[in-house]
């Protein structure tokens, strides 16, 4: 049986995803998933072709720890008008979650035990981070849920119990149509853990 569902939905300020710059980025290996989300600073082509540079260097690397990898992708993109960005490893048997991030990228966990995840301040590709790796726990149902600033940060889950009780698609589709501020590129991964 599976035991995580996951979703990716992005949304252009623009309306071509060919001009977003956000970035969702999962993948399964072994028993681990790594799942990162991006914002590239601005919008439009430039930041869709930053993004893809962003996505090229993490499908070289995300097996790597995660330091190394979020420093690597901030020389990566250094000298770059740069983005923000939160990045986990889940460790799938034992719903360990390690993540770190630059900037304003929101990553929260919703279910029994609600939780949201500490960024370091800066900007990924510019000037210096100090990233710290912090450690959560997943439990049975639990809903991780990370999204950019193209997104409400700060809704009720309480109101929302309906959109969050389906599968990370409808989730992930929702978050987007019904939190999205249409101010900006938008996106959010969901993943629900189903141990
Ligand atoms: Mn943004």
């Amino acid at each position: 049986m599976k035991n995580i569902d996951y979703a990716i939905k992005m949304s252009a300020l623009l309306g071509d995803l060919s001009e977003c710059g956000d970035l969702g980025y999962v993948k399964e290996y072994d028993q681990n998933c790594f799942i990162c989300l991006i914002d590239i600073l601005g919008h439009g082509r430039k930041a869709r072709s930053l993004a893809i540079k962003a996505e090229e260097y993490l499908a070289a690397h995300y097996q790597n720890h995660l330091v190394d990898v979020i420093k690597g992708l901030h020389q990566h993109l250094r000298g770059s008008r740069g983005g923000v960005v939160l990045m986990c490893r889940l460790d799938i048997p034992s719903g360990k979650l390690l993540y770190t991030g630059i900037g304003n990228i929101t990553g929260r966990i919703i279910g029994i035990n609600q939780n949201r995840m500490i960024s370091k301040d800066g900007i990924l590709g510019f000037g210096n981070i100090n990233p710290v790796i912090s450690e959560c726990q997943l439990t049975q149902r639990d809903l991780l849920l990370l999204h950019s600033d193209g997104i409400t940060e700060h809704f009720n889950t309480f109101d929302y119990l309906q959109l969050f009780a389906g599968d990370a698609e409808s989730i992930a589709k929702g978050v987007l149509y019904e939190l999205g501020k249409k101010t900006d590129d938008a996106s959010c991964i969901a993943l629900k853990y189903l141990k």
